[in-house]
C-alpha cells in the first residue's frame, strides 16, 4: 500500500484540471491558475512522532520509512535533535543531509539560562530541580568546547551539508552524547549534537505516494528540556501526530496533557501507538486492559476529540523487515513472545508467512492505514477543498466573461453581415468607452475597499494585542486579593503558586470572540464591495461577474495554537525591608509587583503566539476575499483588452484593404473567435463537472 495514494491521485487530477484550464485561458486568468498550481506543488504531508523518552519513536519511524537502523534508536544514545526525514520533496537533493547549528543568540540563551525556560521546566516536569537544568546547560557548553575545541563558537549559525548519509554520521549530529558516562569523548557519537538545532535528511521512498516530511523528536521528558522550544516550533508545522506510548509504562499526566494540547488544535490528526507490547507478560490478554485504560483516560480528558488508538511492537516490525534474520530466528522470536496467540486474540485476518504474522502483530500496517486516512481525509483534503473553491471562483468569472464575449461577437456578425460597417465601428468605440469607464470606477471601488480591509485587519491586530495584555493585567489584579490571602497563611516557604488556568481560558475565549467580531466586520466590507463591484460591472454588460461570491473563504475560525503548557506560576514573596528577621513580614505591593513581572514574562510568548495565529488567519481570509473582488475587475479589464486589440486590427484592415476583402476577413475572424470561446466554455463545463463529482466523492 502507498500511503496517501488517494490524496495523491486527487492532486494529480486537480493538476490536470488546472493545466487544461490554463491552456484555454488568457490574461490574468493564467496567473490565477498558476497561483493555485503552486499551492498544489508546494504541499507536503507532515507527520511528527512525539512521546516519552524510549517509547520507541525512532524505531517505529525507521520501520515506517522502511530503513532499519537508520535513525539511531538504542538504549544509549538517545535522540536529542529534531530530525526531519524529507521524503520525495521536489527540489531537494536525492539523498544526503543538512545539519543546522544554533545561531549565537539562541546558543547564548541556552547556555546563560533563560529564566522563562527554567520556570517552564519546573512546571512541565513535576519535581524538576532547576539546578539540574543549570548544570546540564553548563555541561552542554563544556561538552561542545571539549568535543569541538574552543573555536566551536565559529560553527554557530552555520550548517553542514552532506551528499551521502550514514548511521554514523547521523549519530554524531542527532544523538545526545553529553552526560552519558558510557560514551567516550573520542567516539563520534554526539560530536556536534549539543550545538545542532535541527537535522534535515533527504530521502526517496515509494511507500509514500507524495512529498512527506516525517519528524523524529527528542522524548518530551528528555532532561535536555532546553530544546523544548525547538521541538514545539517543529510541532506547530505538523498536521499529523503519532503519539508514542510504551505498553509497560502507564499513561502519565504529561502524556495526557500533550494529547489534549494536540487534539484541541482542531485540524490536527492524532494517532496513538502503544508500543513495546512484546515486553508484556501475557501480552495477548494484558494489552486489552491497557488499551481500555488508555481509551478511557484519553476520552475523559478530551471528550470532544476522536483518536485512532493502535497497539503493537516496533520490535516485531523490525524483525519482519530484517532480511538478515533466518526463519529459525523468526520462529524463535515468535515463540518467545507468543506472537501466534497474540494474533489469534487481537488481530483479524490470516497472515501466512512468518514475516506476515510478525508484521500484522506489530501494528505497523494499522499505523500506515491511519496515516493514509489522515492524509487523504484530513490535511490533504483541506488543501484540495480550498484550491477547488478558488478554482470554482475563477471558473465562474471565466464563464461570465466568455458568455458575454460570445454574445457580442454574435451581435457584431449580424451588424457586419448586414453591411453597416460605420455603425459597427461606432458601436465598438462606444463599448470601449463604457468599458474603460467601468474599469476606472471598479479600480476606484477596489482601492477603497482594500483600504477598508487593511484598516480592519490592522486595527484588529493592535486591538487583540491590547486585549491580551488587558487580560493579563486583569488577572494580575484579581490575584492581588489571592496573594494577600496567601500572605496571611504560612510564610515560611519563600515561594507561592498561582493557578494559571483561569487566565488561559480567559485569553482563549477573548481571542475567539474577537476573531468572530473582526471576521464579521471584514465580511461585511467584502460582501458590500462585491455587490457594488458587480453592479458597476453590470453597467457595461448585464450578468458580468454575477457568479462570483464570497463563499468558502478560508479562516472561518481561528485555531489557538500551543498557548502555554503551564498550569501554575511560581513567584517569590518579597519581605518588607528594615524589619528584624524574626518578625517576618511580607510586602504586599512588592510581592504583587514581583508576581506581575513573572506573570508578564511567562505569558508573553503564549500571547505572541495567539496574536500571531489571529493575524495570520485573518490576513489569509482578507487576501482571498480581495482576490475575489479583483476577479470582477479582471473580467472587465480582460474584456477591455480584447476589445482594444480587435478594434486595432479591424481599423488596420478597413484602411488597407478594399472593403469587401476586409469585411470577409473580419467576419472570418469573428467566427473563429466564437469557436475559441465555445471551446473554452466546453472545457469550463467539463471541468466544473469534474470538480463537482470529485467533491461528491469526497463527501461520500
Ligand atoms: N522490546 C522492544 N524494544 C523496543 C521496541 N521499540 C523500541 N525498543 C527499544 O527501546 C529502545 C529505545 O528505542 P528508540 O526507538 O530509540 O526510542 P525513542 O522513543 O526514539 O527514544 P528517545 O529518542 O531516547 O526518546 C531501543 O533499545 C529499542 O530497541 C519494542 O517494540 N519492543
Ligand atoms: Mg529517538
Amino acid at each position: 500500500m502507498q500511503i496517501g495514494i488517494a490524496h495523491h491521485q486527487r492532486l494529480t487530477e486537480l493538476r490536470q484540471v488546472l493545466k487544461d484550464l490554463r491552456n484555454v485561458s488568457t490574461g490574468e486568468f493564467v496567473a490565477a491558475f498558476d497561483t493555485q498550481m503552486k499551492r498544489l506543488n508546494a504541499w507536503t504531508a507532515r507527520v511528527a512522532a512525539i512521546g516519552q523518552v524510549k517509547a520507541g519513536k525512532s524505531s517505529t519511524l525507521n520501520a515506517l520509512v522502511g530503513e532499519l537502523g537508520f535513525l539511531p534508536a538504542d538504549v544509549n544514545p538517545w535522540t536529542s535533535v529534531v530530525t526531519n526525514m524529507r521524503l520525495n520533496i521536489p527540489g531537494d537533493p536525492k539523498s544526503g543531509a543538512r545539519f543546522e547549528f544554533f545561531d549565537e543568540q539562541s546558543w547564548d540563551r541556552i547556555i546563560n539560562g533563560d529564566p522563562n525556560l527554567r520556570e517552564a521546566a519546573k512546571k512541565f516536569l513535576p519535581g524538576f530541580d532547576p539546578e539540574i537544568l543549570r548544570s546540564q546547560t553548563e555541561e552542554m557548553r563544556q561538552h561542545a568546547a571539549r568535543r569541538l575545541g574552543p573555536s566551536y563558537v565559529k560553527l554557530l549559525g552555520k550548517q553542514h551539508d552532506y551528499d551521502l548519509l550514514s548511521g554514523e554520521l547521523l549519530e554524531s549530529y542527532v544523538c545526545a552524547g553529553a552526560g552519558s558516562a558510557q560514551i567516550k569523548d573520542d567516539d563520534s557519537i554526539g560530536r556536534y549534537s549539543s550545538i545542532t538545532k535541527v537535522a534535515h535528511l533527504f530521502m526517496q521512498s515509494d511507500r509514500y505516494a507524495g512529498p512527506t516530511i516525517i519528524t523524529d523528536t527528542p522524548g518530551v521528558n528528555d532532561p535536555f528540556l532546553v530544546r523544548d522550544e525547538f521541538t514545539c516550533q517543529s510541532l506547530d508545522q505538523s498536521d499529523i501526530f503519532l503519539v508514542m506510548l510504551s505498553a509497560h509504562q502507564a499513561l502519565t499526566e504529561v502524556d495526557i496533557a500533550l494529547i489534549r494540547m494536540l487534539a484541541l488544535q482542531g485540524d490536527k490528526d492524532v494517532i496513538i501507538y502503544i508500543n513495546r507490547v512484546d515486553e508484556l507478560e501475557d501480552s495477548s490478554q494484558r494489552i486489552k486492559r491497557i488499551v481500555d485504560d488508555v481509551t478511557e483516560r484519553v476520552s475523559s480528558a478530551v471528550p470532544e476529540a476522536k483518536f485512532s488508538i493502535i497497539f503493537g511492537s516496533a520490535h516485531w516490525a523490525e524483525a519482519a523487515m530484517n532480511e538478515d534474520f533466518a526463519d529459525a530466528e523468526l520462529r524463535k522470536l515468535m515463540r518467545s513472545s507468543n506472537v501466534d496467540e497474540f494474533n489469534a486474540v487481537n488481530r483479524q485476518g490470516t497472515p501466512q508467512t512468518l514475516r506476515e504474522k510478525l508484521m500484522v502483530a506489530s501494528g505497523l500496517p494499522e499505523i500506515e492505514q491511519a496515516l493514509s486516512n489522515a492524509i487523504d481525509n484530513g490535511a490533504g483534503a483541506r488543501l484540495v477543498e480550498s484550491v477547488q473553491m478558488e478554482v470554482n471562483a475563477q471558473l465562474a468569472a471565466m464563464k461570465s466573461l466568455s458568455r458575454r464575449q460570445r454574445h457580442e461577437l454574435q451581435d457584431q456578425i449580424e451588424i457586419y453581415g448586414s453591411g453597416k460597417i460605420a455603425e459597427y465601428r461606432e458601436q465598438l468605440e462606444d463599448e470601449m468607452t463604457l468599458l474603460a469607464e467601468t474599469y476606472t470606477a471598479l479600480a476606484e471601488l477596489i482601492e477603497e475597499a482594500d483600504q477598508g480591509i487593511d484598516e480592519t485587519v490592522n486595527t484588529s491586530w493592535v486591538a487583540i494585542q491590547q486585549q491580551m495584555d488587558g487580560e493579563t493585567a486583569k488577572f494580575i489584579k484579581t490575584q492581588r486579593k489571592a496573594i494577600s490571602e496567601l500572605l496571611s497563611g504560612d510564610l515560611s516557604a519563600g515561594e507561592k503558586e498561582v493557578d494559571l488556568l483561569p487566565l488561559r481560558v480567559a485569553m482563549e475565549n477573548r481571542l475567539r470572540d474577537s476573531y468572530e467580531k473582526t471576521r464579521f466586520n471584514l465580511d461585511k466590507i467584502l460582501d458590500k464591495a462585491l455587490t457594488e463591484a458587480i453592479a458597476i460591472a453590470n453597467r457595461a454588460t448585464q450578468g458580468l461577474g454575477e457568479q462570483i461570491s464570497m463563499s468558502g473563504l478560508p479562516g472561518e475560525f481561528v485555531a489557538v495554537t500551543f498557548a502555554t503548557s503551564q498550569k501554575t506560576l511560581s513567584f517569590d514573596l518579597v519581605p518588607r525591608r528594615g524589619l528584624m528577621f524574626w518578625k517576618k513580614k511580607i510586602d504586599l505591593d512588592k510581592t504583587v509587583d514581583a508576581f506581575r513581572r513573572v506573570a508578564s514574562a511567562e505569558v508573553r510568548p503564549a500571547t505572541n503566539k495567539m496574536v500571531e495565529a489571529f493575524t495570520n488567519t485573518m490576513t489569509e481570509r482578507a487576501m482571498v476575499g480581495k482576490s475575489r473582488l479583483n476577479l470582477v475587475a479582471q473580467i472587465v479589464e480582460q474584456s477591455l483588452n480584447d476589445r482594444i486589440m480587435r478594434l486595432r486590427e479591424d481599423h488596420k484592415l478597413l484602411k488597407s484593404d478594399n472593403d469587401e476583402a476586409a469585411k470577409s476577413k473580419i467576419l472570418n475572424r469573428l467566427h473563429n473567435d466564437i469557436e475559441v470561446i465555445d471551446n473554452r466554455l466546453q472545457v469550463i463545463a467539463s471541468k466544473e463537472d469534474a470538480l463537482s463529482t470529485d467533491r461528491d466523492e469526497q463527501a461520500a
